[in-house]
């Protein structure tokens, strides 16, 4: 296929340069191999032409590879196949970097980094950071050295009218027993205290060091550093209701749309779960992994953005994990649950959802889910700088307040710990 000349895309760039892939040149033929060996002949013929210069071929590879990545539920996929997306959306890369159109060549890798393997991440990492400082230093050079840090355009503006926003609370909220509140708690009186016994705490004044807390309530320094970058958004009242889906969007689009949203009634879009930081290294250099997540001794198994604008709900549900919600920007409402009223919360008996609850706490039917009316729980309004220690198996429902930007931290104790 006839590319466009980098000249015609980005005047005075210079794209004599290409993405370098080590991994991959040393990873394609024992990959190639495997692939074949799955009956996967057609895809290595375009991925082989790929290598060879044919930008038809890489295209053609990478939608045989999405169609395989689509062809049955996430966890029937062949791990070859992730692999094998990666490798087409690394060739794809290249030709749009040699051409100059960097959007596009960051759109491919990042689509690799969110649906591809393991195994060619370092080359979709290092290749990431190549086209986006290429793209940084244009936008530079094009603006005249660069108007970044003069906007404040804070990402949360609005004055929180607390009767307002608490109307769409759920019943009962905040009239009870709210979440004991301590302030820089030490690790031993949060072992003491909280992990041992299996009770929530929010911990103030722990998250002042960190660049975060100065940086991302801007929106100008968020569309700096991943303005171009892909992500997925969940669009729908919950995960729960049926209208709700997932799309593919750049970070720009969906910071307009929460800028756009304001007090709108429509369904919001929520950047929910997602390991942003694996995926976008300059936001994890902004975050600090609080020390109490290293109690007990286990692993951290995830670090999740949770990212969108006023009325975005969690439903009722619990996880396996230990867990600090820590507030970064806005506030949010939480309620909990302990571990021990499970059967009282009506959890879902399908297994793909048989962590949440069939209760809507926005909407309780109580002729259907009589026993939901007297039980007891704790509440909170968690607010910026604030975290939320969340024991493993509480139920939490999580009602974003204003715009608000929340980093989870899962982690599991030691095994022995566990067994013992
Ligand atoms: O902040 C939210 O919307 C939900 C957070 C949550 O469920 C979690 O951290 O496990």
């Amino acid at each position: 296929m006839s590319v466009t000349t980098p000249a015609a895309t980005i005047a005075g760039a210079d794209f004599s340069d290409h993405l370098d892939t080590p991994k991959l040149d040393f990873e394609s033929p024992r990959l190639l191999q495997t692939i074949s060996e799955q009956g996967g002949y057609a895809y290595v013929r375009m991925a082989s032409q790929a290598s060879t210069g044919d930008f038809r071929a890489a295209e053609a590879a990478r939608e045989m590879a999405w169609e395989q990545l689509h062809s049955g539920p996430w966890h029937s996929v062949l791990p070859v196949w992730r692999d094998a997306y990666s490798m087409a959306c690394l060739h794809v890369a290249k030709f749009h970097y040699g051409n100059g159109e960097l959007k596009e060549a960051l759109r491919v890798l990042d689509m690799g980094l969110i649906m591809g393997g393991m195994l060619l991440r370092e080359d979709l990492d290092s290749a990431v950071e190549k086209v986006s400082a290429k793209a940084r230093n244009l936008r530079v050079s094009e603006e005249g050295c660069g108007n970044f840090g003069k906007c404040n355009r804070r990402l949360v503006q609005e004055d929180f009218n607390k009767a307002e926003v608490f109307r769409f609370l759920p019943v009962k909220s905040l009239a009870g027993k709210n979440v004991a509140k301590r302030s820089a708690l030490s690790l031993e009186g949060f072992m003491r205290e909280y992990y041992l016994s299996g009770a929530p705490v929010i911990i103030g004044d722990c998250m002042t060091h960190w660049p975060a807390k100065a940086k991302w309530n801007n929106m100008e320094y968020l569309t700096r550093v991943a303005g171009d970058r892909t992500v997925p958004v969940e669009v729908g009242k919950n995960y729960l209701s049926p209208e709700w889906k997932q799309e593919l969007i750049t970070f720009s689009e969906f910071l307009q749309r929460i800028e756009s949203r304001g007090c709108s009634s429509a369904v919001p879009t929520y950047l929910a779960q997602h390991p942003l930081f694996d995926q976008i290294s300059e936001l994890r250099k902004d975050v600090c992994i609080p020390d109490y997540c290293f109690s007990g001794g286990g692993e951290l198994r995830s670090l999740n953005a949770w990212f969108g604008p006023a009325g975005t709900v969690t439903p009722l549900h619990h996880d396996p994990h230990h867990n600090i919600l820590a507030q970064v920007v806005g506030k949010k409402y939480v309620r909990l649950y302990p571990a021990s009223l499970s059967e009282e919360l009506y959890p879902y008996t399908e297994s793909m959802h048989s962590n949440s609850s069939q209760v809507d706490l926005d909407d309780i039917d109580e002729r259907k889910f009589p026993k939901l009316h007297d039980l007891e729980f704790v509440d909170c309004i968690l607010e910026e700088g604030e975290m939320l220690y969340i024991p493993p198996k509480w139920w939490h429902y999580v009602r974003s307040l204003t715009t608000s930007l929340s980093v989870s931290f899962w982690w599991s104790e030691q095994e022995s710990s566990t067994a013992s």
